[in-house]
């Protein structure tokens, strides 16, 4: 009976054991990685995502299908000059494209935010004095704003996101608000971030409609 019961007794502390060493690897498992980011690819959906593997709090925001409930559908989108390419992710530029403006923000503020961050992951304000937070509201939402009143500008060093006049060099203003940081200086060396080195258009813009200049 004693012999029985040792044996009992070793089963139950192997038992244990075995259900301490499953616990154990459990944990290792996760190799120190947030449960989230397994959730937002694991292939279904769970926690609050709103779509498989997106949306909601923790995950990339949900692809976004065109909107259509009449005779045109949104295809493309061009507001500002390369805010898709600059601020948004290769997986969602699509999506952007077909979203409605009233509705970029609350899709894209997040990425747009993260990616400021990793273009210059050094990032605190920049020439205009923008966080990278108020930076994604601004370009989150891909239109064109224009004055009703005075120049016309996107950026003079005084006036700012006025409009657009067809000769200004857009894509170094843009490089700038990136990469300047708050004194326009920053990342002013090799490699030159903060220009792209092409300062004007190669063909001159017609004096008449539609005022662009010949593609080639
Ligand atoms: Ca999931
Ligand atoms: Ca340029």
């Amino acid at each position: 009976m004693g012999f029985m019961k040792n044996i009992k007794y070793y089963q139950l502390v192997l038992l244990i054991c075995v259900s301490m060493l499953l616990v154990k690897c459990y944990d290792e498992d996760t190799f120190g990685v947030p449960i989230y980011q397994e959730r937002c690819s694991d292939g279904i959906q769970n926690g609050d995502e709103t779509g498989i593997d997106c949306g909601g709090s923790e995950c990339e925001p949900c692809s976004v299908e065109s909107e259509f409930a009449g005779k045109y559908r949104q295809v493309d989108q061009m507001g500002r000059p390369a805010v898709n390419m600059l601020f948004n992710i290769d997986g969602l530029r699509d999506s952007l494209n077909v979203t409605v403006p009233y509705k970029m923000q609350g899709i894209f503020q997040q990425t747009f935010e993260n990616r400021i961050m990793v273009l210059d992951t050094t990032y605190t304000t920049n020439v205009l004095g923008l966080n990278a937070e108020e930076m994604a509201a601004i370009f989150s939402k891909d239109v064109l704003w224009v004055a009703e009143n005075g120049p016309t500008s996107y950026y003079d060093g005084s006036n700012i996101l006025t409009g657009r006049g067809l000769g200004e060099d857009v894509m170094d203003a843009n490089l700038l608000w990136i990469f300047g940081g708050p004194d326009g200086n920053k990342n002013n060396d090799d490699p030159l971030l903060i220009q792209d080195g092409v300062p004007s258009n190669d063909a001159p813009f017609l004096n008449t409609f539609p005022y662009l200049a010949p593609p080639f």
